[in-house]
Protein backbone atom coordinates (compact mmCIF):
# COMPACT_ATOMS: atom_id res chain seq x y z
CA UNK A 1 0.00 0.00 0.00
CA UNK A 2 3.08 2.34 -0.20
CA UNK A 3 4.25 4.59 -2.52
CA UNK A 4 8.26 5.95 -2.35
CA UNK A 5 8.65 9.36 -1.75
CA UNK A 6 12.24 11.26 -1.82
CA UNK A 7 13.75 11.06 1.59
CA UNK A 8 14.12 15.19 1.45
CA UNK A 9 10.49 15.43 2.88
CA UNK A 10 8.68 18.52 1.33
CA UNK A 11 9.55 18.49 -2.23
CA UNK A 12 7.04 19.07 -4.22
CA UNK A 13 5.71 17.78 -7.34
CA UNK A 14 6.00 20.56 -9.95
CA UNK A 15 2.10 21.15 -10.39
CA UNK A 16 1.24 21.01 -6.43
CA UNK A 17 4.33 23.69 -6.44
CA UNK A 18 2.48 25.92 -8.89
CA UNK A 19 -1.00 25.30 -7.54
CA UNK A 20 0.55 26.33 -4.13
CA UNK A 21 1.74 29.32 -5.75
CA UNK A 22 -1.34 29.93 -7.34
CA UNK A 23 -3.08 29.86 -4.08
CA UNK A 24 -0.70 32.43 -2.25
CA UNK A 25 -2.09 34.42 -5.08
CA UNK A 26 -5.61 34.37 -4.26
CA UNK A 27 -6.84 32.15 -6.60
CA UNK A 28 -9.93 30.21 -5.27
CA UNK A 29 -9.80 27.80 -7.33
CA UNK A 30 -6.07 26.52 -6.27
CA UNK A 31 -6.91 27.03 -2.69
CA UNK A 32 -10.12 24.75 -3.00
CA UNK A 33 -7.71 21.93 -4.71
CA UNK A 34 -5.42 22.31 -2.15
CA UNK A 35 -7.93 21.73 0.29
CA UNK A 36 -9.45 18.59 -1.19
CA UNK A 37 -5.31 17.21 -1.49
CA UNK A 38 -5.00 17.86 2.61
CA UNK A 39 -8.38 16.10 2.90
CA UNK A 40 -6.51 12.57 3.05
CA UNK A 41 -2.65 11.34 4.69
CA UNK A 42 -0.35 10.41 1.88
CA UNK A 43 3.08 11.99 0.63
CA UNK A 44 1.33 15.10 -1.32
CA UNK A 45 -0.49 16.27 1.51
CA UNK A 46 2.46 16.10 3.95
CA UNK A 47 4.41 17.56 1.32
CA UNK A 48 1.81 20.28 0.88
CA UNK A 49 1.63 20.95 5.08
CA UNK A 50 5.20 20.91 5.17
CA UNK A 51 5.64 23.38 2.39
CA UNK A 52 3.05 25.88 3.35
CA UNK A 53 4.27 25.91 7.22
CA UNK A 54 6.27 28.49 6.39
CA UNK A 55 3.69 30.99 4.88
CA UNK A 56 1.66 31.02 8.44
CA UNK A 57 0.84 34.53 9.46
CA UNK A 58 -0.70 33.58 12.80
CA UNK A 59 -4.17 34.09 11.80
CA UNK A 60 -6.28 33.91 14.83
CA UNK A 61 -8.69 30.60 14.69
CA UNK A 62 -12.10 31.38 16.42
CA UNK A 63 -14.06 28.43 17.01
CA UNK A 64 -17.96 28.77 17.56
CA UNK A 65 -19.30 26.16 18.92
CA UNK A 66 -23.08 25.26 21.05
CA UNK A 67 -26.17 23.32 20.38
CA UNK A 68 -27.95 23.20 17.31
CA UNK A 69 -30.17 25.92 16.67
CA UNK A 70 -28.88 28.47 18.81
CA UNK A 71 -27.83 30.78 15.73
CA UNK A 72 -24.20 29.49 14.93
CA UNK A 73 -24.30 29.66 11.32
CA UNK A 74 -26.13 32.87 11.43
CA UNK A 75 -24.14 34.92 13.97
CA UNK A 76 -20.72 33.88 11.75
CA UNK A 77 -22.75 34.91 8.68
CA UNK A 78 -22.72 38.46 10.79
CA UNK A 79 -19.66 38.11 12.53
CA UNK A 80 -17.96 37.58 9.05
CA UNK A 81 -19.82 41.43 8.00
CA UNK A 82 -18.13 42.89 10.37
CA UNK A 83 -14.67 41.30 10.04
CA UNK A 84 -14.79 42.29 6.07
CA UNK A 85 -15.73 45.70 7.83
CA UNK A 86 -12.54 46.11 9.49
CA UNK A 87 -10.65 44.89 6.60
CA UNK A 88 -9.96 41.35 7.10
CA UNK A 89 -9.76 38.05 5.11
CA UNK A 90 -11.93 35.64 6.37
CA UNK A 91 -11.99 32.01 6.25
CA UNK A 92 -15.06 29.40 7.57
CA UNK A 93 -14.59 25.93 8.02
CA UNK A 94 -18.07 24.38 9.01
CA UNK A 95 -18.21 21.00 10.16
CA UNK A 96 -21.63 19.51 10.01
CA UNK A 97 -23.32 16.34 10.53
CA UNK A 98 -23.08 14.47 7.17
CA UNK A 99 -26.58 12.08 7.62
CA UNK A 100 -28.88 11.96 4.76
CA UNK A 101 -31.42 13.44 7.34
CA UNK A 102 -29.17 16.47 8.16
CA UNK A 103 -27.84 17.13 4.46
CA UNK A 104 -30.15 20.23 4.65
CA UNK A 105 -28.27 21.91 7.40
CA UNK A 106 -25.01 21.62 5.31
CA UNK A 107 -26.89 23.79 2.43
CA UNK A 108 -28.77 25.62 5.16
CA UNK A 109 -25.42 26.92 6.57
CA UNK A 110 -24.27 27.93 2.88
CA UNK A 111 -27.58 30.23 2.87
CA UNK A 112 -27.11 31.72 6.03
CA UNK A 113 -23.64 32.40 5.08
CA UNK A 114 -24.50 32.93 0.96
CA UNK A 115 -24.31 37.03 1.19
CA UNK A 116 -20.67 36.18 1.41
CA UNK A 117 -20.69 34.02 -1.28
CA UNK A 118 -19.67 36.30 -4.03
CA UNK A 119 -17.02 38.11 -1.74
CA UNK A 120 -13.03 37.18 -2.75
CA UNK A 121 -12.32 38.49 1.13
CA UNK A 122 -14.30 34.96 2.34
CA UNK A 123 -14.09 31.51 1.52
CA UNK A 124 -16.01 28.90 3.32
CA UNK A 125 -15.42 25.06 3.80
CA UNK A 126 -18.23 22.70 4.71
CA UNK A 127 -16.74 19.68 5.69
CA UNK A 128 -18.72 16.58 6.61
CA UNK A 129 -18.49 14.71 9.93
CA UNK A 130 -18.70 11.85 7.93
CA UNK A 131 -17.04 9.99 5.11
CA UNK A 132 -13.08 11.88 4.95
CA UNK A 133 -11.28 8.94 4.12
CA UNK A 134 -8.51 10.36 6.36
CA UNK A 135 -10.91 11.65 9.44
CA UNK A 136 -12.44 14.73 10.04
CA UNK A 137 -10.19 16.42 12.38
CA UNK A 138 -7.45 15.84 9.91
CA UNK A 139 -8.95 18.14 7.05
CA UNK A 140 -10.37 20.80 9.81
CA UNK A 141 -7.13 21.17 11.22
CA UNK A 142 -4.95 20.73 7.70
CA UNK A 143 -7.56 23.39 6.04
CA UNK A 144 -6.74 25.79 9.32
CA UNK A 145 -3.21 25.38 7.95
CA UNK A 146 -4.00 26.21 4.45
CA UNK A 147 -6.21 28.91 5.44
CA UNK A 148 -3.28 30.60 7.69
CA UNK A 149 -0.70 30.37 4.92
CA UNK A 150 -3.00 31.54 1.94
CA UNK A 151 -3.30 34.94 4.01
CA UNK A 152 -7.30 34.75 5.65
CA UNK A 153 -6.49 36.90 8.93
CA UNK A 154 -9.40 35.21 10.79
CA UNK A 155 -10.72 31.37 10.82
CA UNK A 156 -13.84 30.66 11.66
CA UNK A 157 -14.78 27.03 13.14
CA UNK A 158 -18.33 26.33 13.39
CA UNK A 159 -19.02 22.94 14.85
CA UNK A 160 -22.03 21.62 16.71
CA UNK A 161 -19.46 20.92 19.52
CA UNK A 162 -19.67 16.91 20.38
CA UNK A 163 -17.64 14.20 19.34
CA UNK A 164 -14.43 13.48 19.48
CA UNK A 165 -12.99 15.06 15.95
CA UNK A 166 -14.88 18.29 17.22
CA UNK A 167 -13.19 18.19 20.72
CA UNK A 168 -9.95 17.93 18.86
CA UNK A 169 -11.00 20.41 16.42
CA UNK A 170 -11.77 23.08 19.07
CA UNK A 171 -8.51 22.05 20.65
CA UNK A 172 -7.04 24.05 17.63
CA UNK A 173 -8.78 27.29 18.13
CA UNK A 174 -7.17 30.48 19.67
CA UNK A 175 -10.38 31.84 20.70
CA UNK A 176 -13.78 29.77 21.59
CA UNK A 177 -16.84 31.40 21.40
CA UNK A 178 -19.91 29.17 23.14
CA UNK A 179 -23.06 29.86 21.61
CA UNK A 180 -26.57 29.61 23.59
CA UNK A 181 -30.04 30.36 23.00
CA UNK A 182 -33.45 31.25 25.52
CA UNK A 183 -35.12 28.25 27.02
CA UNK A 184 -32.15 25.98 26.57
CA UNK A 185 -31.81 25.65 30.49
CA UNK A 186 -31.36 21.69 30.19
CA UNK A 187 -29.18 22.04 27.05
CA UNK A 188 -27.30 24.74 29.01
CA UNK A 189 -27.11 21.65 31.96
CA UNK A 190 -25.86 19.41 29.11
CA UNK A 191 -23.41 22.02 28.15
CA UNK A 192 -21.57 22.42 31.14
CA UNK A 193 -20.52 19.02 31.10
CA UNK A 194 -18.91 19.21 28.00
CA UNK A 195 -18.30 22.79 25.80
CA UNK A 196 -18.99 24.90 28.93
CA UNK A 197 -15.84 24.72 30.58
CA UNK A 198 -14.15 25.91 27.24
CA UNK A 199 -15.73 29.08 26.19
CA UNK A 200 -13.25 32.52 26.04
CA UNK A 201 -16.64 33.95 25.09
CA UNK A 202 -20.12 33.11 26.10
CA UNK A 203 -22.83 34.33 23.76
CA UNK A 204 -26.34 34.49 24.62
CA UNK A 205 -28.20 34.33 21.19
CA UNK A 206 -31.48 35.49 20.16
CA UNK A 207 -31.83 37.83 22.97
CA UNK A 208 -34.66 39.38 20.46
CA UNK A 209 -36.53 37.04 22.42
CA UNK A 210 -37.83 37.94 25.90
CA UNK A 211 -36.79 34.52 27.91
CA UNK A 212 -33.21 35.90 27.06
CA UNK A 213 -32.75 37.54 30.15
CA UNK A 214 -33.05 34.84 32.14
CA UNK A 215 -30.82 32.11 30.32
CA UNK A 216 -28.16 35.20 30.21
CA UNK A 217 -28.66 35.76 34.51
CA UNK A 218 -28.32 32.23 34.68
CA UNK A 219 -25.22 32.17 32.87
CA UNK A 220 -23.91 35.27 34.28
CA UNK A 221 -24.38 33.25 37.55
CA UNK A 222 -22.27 30.01 36.66
CA UNK A 223 -19.40 32.22 35.21
CA UNK A 224 -18.97 34.49 38.68
CA UNK A 225 -19.05 30.63 40.04
CA UNK A 226 -16.39 29.86 37.74
CA UNK A 227 -18.89 27.09 36.41
CA UNK A 228 -18.46 27.28 33.09
CA UNK A 229 -15.57 29.08 30.77
CA UNK A 230 -12.11 28.16 30.33
CA UNK A 231 -8.83 29.08 32.74
CA UNK A 232 -6.80 31.44 31.33
CA UNK A 233 -4.73 33.62 34.07
CA UNK A 234 -5.23 37.21 32.71
CA UNK A 235 -8.43 36.60 31.15
CA UNK A 236 -11.83 36.05 32.45
CA UNK A 237 -14.48 34.34 30.39
CA UNK A 238 -17.16 37.15 28.97
CA UNK A 239 -20.63 37.24 28.52
CA UNK A 240 -22.75 38.98 25.23
CA UNK A 241 -25.45 39.08 24.44
CA UNK A 242 -26.41 39.24 20.47
CA UNK A 243 -29.45 38.81 18.28
CA UNK A 244 -27.69 37.27 14.46
CA UNK A 245 -31.13 38.02 13.05
CA UNK A 246 -31.81 41.47 13.94
CA UNK A 247 -27.91 42.04 14.02
CA UNK A 248 -27.40 43.29 17.45
CA UNK A 249 -24.48 43.30 19.94
CA UNK A 250 -22.03 42.07 16.84
CA UNK A 251 -19.83 44.87 16.92
CA UNK A 252 -19.45 44.37 20.44
CA UNK A 253 -18.85 40.07 19.92
CA UNK A 254 -16.39 41.11 17.12
CA UNK A 255 -14.40 43.63 19.83
CA UNK A 256 -14.17 41.00 22.27
CA UNK A 257 -12.90 38.46 20.00
CA UNK A 258 -10.08 40.81 18.94
CA UNK A 259 -9.83 41.56 22.75
CA UNK A 260 -8.82 38.23 23.26
CA UNK A 261 -6.85 38.12 19.99
CA UNK A 262 -4.53 40.90 21.33
CA UNK A 263 -4.12 38.81 25.17
CA UNK A 264 -3.13 35.91 23.57
CA UNK A 265 -0.60 37.42 21.70
CA UNK A 266 0.26 39.71 24.39
CA UNK A 267 1.06 36.59 26.52
CA UNK A 268 2.17 34.18 23.82
CA UNK A 269 -0.50 31.31 23.97
CA UNK A 270 -0.92 32.40 20.17
CA UNK A 271 2.37 30.93 18.81
CA UNK A 272 1.76 27.92 21.47
CA UNK A 273 -1.42 27.18 20.38
CA UNK A 274 0.38 26.96 16.80
CA UNK A 275 2.85 24.75 18.20
CA UNK A 276 -0.11 22.83 19.71
CA UNK A 277 -2.16 22.27 16.99
CA UNK A 278 0.69 20.81 14.76
CA UNK A 279 1.25 18.47 16.95
CA UNK A 280 -2.01 17.33 17.29
CA UNK A 281 -2.47 17.43 13.84
CA UNK A 282 1.06 14.93 13.26
CA UNK A 283 -0.49 12.64 15.96
CA UNK A 284 -4.41 12.26 13.84
CA UNK A 285 -2.31 12.08 10.96
CA UNK A 286 0.05 9.16 12.22
CA UNK A 287 -3.55 7.95 13.91
CA UNK A 288 -4.99 7.72 10.76
CA UNK A 289 -2.44 6.07 8.75
CA UNK A 290 -2.39 3.13 11.48
CA UNK A 291 -6.25 2.58 11.50
CA UNK A 292 -5.20 1.52 7.12
CA UNK A 293 -3.13 -1.18 8.36
CA UNK A 294 -5.80 -2.30 11.02
CA UNK A 295 -8.44 -2.39 7.84
CA UNK A 296 -5.76 -4.22 6.11
CA UNK A 297 -4.79 -6.71 8.58
CA UNK A 298 -8.42 -7.60 8.77
CA UNK A 299 -9.03 -7.39 5.39
CA UNK A 300 -6.41 -9.80 5.24
CA UNK A 301 -7.58 -12.16 7.53
CA UNK A 302 -11.35 -12.00 7.75
CA UNK A 303 -12.68 -15.81 7.04
CA UNK A 304 -9.39 -16.87 9.88
CA UNK A 305 -11.30 -14.78 12.47
CA UNK A 306 -14.57 -15.70 11.35
CA UNK A 307 -13.34 -19.53 11.56
CA UNK A 308 -12.19 -18.51 14.82
CA UNK A 309 -15.13 -16.82 16.54
CA UNK A 310 -17.50 -19.71 15.15
CA UNK A 311 -14.60 -22.70 16.65
CA UNK A 312 -15.21 -20.15 20.06
CA UNK A 313 -11.56 -19.11 19.94
CA UNK A 314 -10.27 -16.90 22.97
CA UNK A 315 -10.83 -13.59 22.17
CA UNK A 316 -7.66 -12.88 23.27
CA UNK A 317 -6.03 -14.75 21.07
CA UNK A 318 -8.02 -13.19 17.61
CA UNK A 319 -7.05 -9.83 18.46
CA UNK A 320 -3.41 -10.37 19.37
CA UNK A 321 -3.19 -12.59 16.06
CA UNK A 322 -4.83 -9.50 14.04
CA UNK A 323 -2.45 -7.17 16.17
CA UNK A 324 0.34 -9.42 15.06
CA UNK A 325 -0.63 -9.12 11.57
CA UNK A 326 -1.24 -4.88 11.91
CA UNK A 327 2.07 -4.32 13.01
CA UNK A 328 3.80 -7.19 11.21
CA UNK A 329 2.87 -4.59 8.00
CA UNK A 330 3.59 -1.56 9.44
CA UNK A 331 6.82 -2.56 11.05
CA UNK A 332 7.92 -3.35 7.40
CA UNK A 333 6.80 -0.63 5.66
CA UNK A 334 8.57 1.55 8.29
CA UNK A 335 11.61 -0.19 8.03
CA UNK A 336 11.99 -0.17 4.06
CA UNK A 337 10.93 3.75 4.49
CA UNK A 338 14.07 4.27 6.54
CA UNK A 339 16.86 2.01 4.92
CA UNK A 340 15.04 2.96 1.49
CA UNK A 341 18.40 4.40 0.44
CA UNK A 342 17.18 8.00 -1.38
CA UNK A 343 13.65 7.10 -1.41
CA UNK A 344 11.45 6.73 1.90
CA UNK A 345 8.37 5.78 2.29
CA UNK A 346 5.38 6.99 4.01
CA UNK A 347 3.94 4.05 5.57
CA UNK A 348 0.19 3.76 4.86
CA UNK A 349 0.38 5.95 1.83
CA UNK A 350 -0.71 4.85 -1.50
N1 LIG B 1 -35.22 35.00 16.89
C1 LIG B 1 -33.98 34.73 16.48
N2 LIG B 1 -33.76 33.66 15.68
C2 LIG B 1 -32.50 33.42 15.29
C3 LIG B 1 -31.40 34.23 15.68
N3 LIG B 1 -30.27 33.72 15.16
C4 LIG B 1 -30.64 32.63 14.44
N4 LIG B 1 -31.98 32.45 14.50
C5 LIG B 1 -32.76 31.40 13.86
O1 LIG B 1 -32.48 30.15 14.50
C6 LIG B 1 -32.49 29.09 13.56
C7 LIG B 1 -31.18 28.32 13.63
O2 LIG B 1 -30.12 29.15 13.19
P1 LIG B 1 -28.72 28.56 12.71
O3 LIG B 1 -27.87 29.73 12.44
O4 LIG B 1 -28.90 27.58 11.61
O5 LIG B 1 -28.26 27.79 14.01
P2 LIG B 1 -27.05 26.73 14.22
O6 LIG B 1 -27.65 25.37 14.12
O7 LIG B 1 -26.56 27.01 15.61
O8 LIG B 1 -26.03 27.01 13.17
C8 LIG B 1 -32.73 29.73 12.21
O9 LIG B 1 -34.10 29.60 11.90
C9 LIG B 1 -32.35 31.18 12.42
O10 LIG B 1 -33.05 32.05 11.57
C10 LIG B 1 -31.69 35.36 16.53
O11 LIG B 1 -30.81 36.12 16.92
N5 LIG B 1 -32.98 35.55 16.90
MG1 LIG C 1 -25.01 25.74 11.78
Amino acid sequence: MQLAINRVMGVLSPSVATLIEEARRGSIRAIGRILTLLEEPDQTSLSILQHIYRYSRGAQVIGVTGIPGAGKSTLVGKIIGEFRRRGYRVAVVAIDPSSPLTRGSLMGDRLRMQEHATDPGVFIRSLPTRGLKGGLSVAALAAIEAFDAFGYDKIIVETVGVGQSEVDVMHAAHTIVVVTMPGAGDDIQALKAGVMEIGDIYVVNKSDKPEARQTYEYLSFALEKEEVGREAPGWTPRLLKTSAVMGQGIKELVDTIEEHHRFIHKTGLAAKKVVERRALLAKLIVESIIARYVDEAFGGLVERIVKAIEGNEPLPNIVMEALREAAKRLYEDVRSGTDGGSKANIPGCS
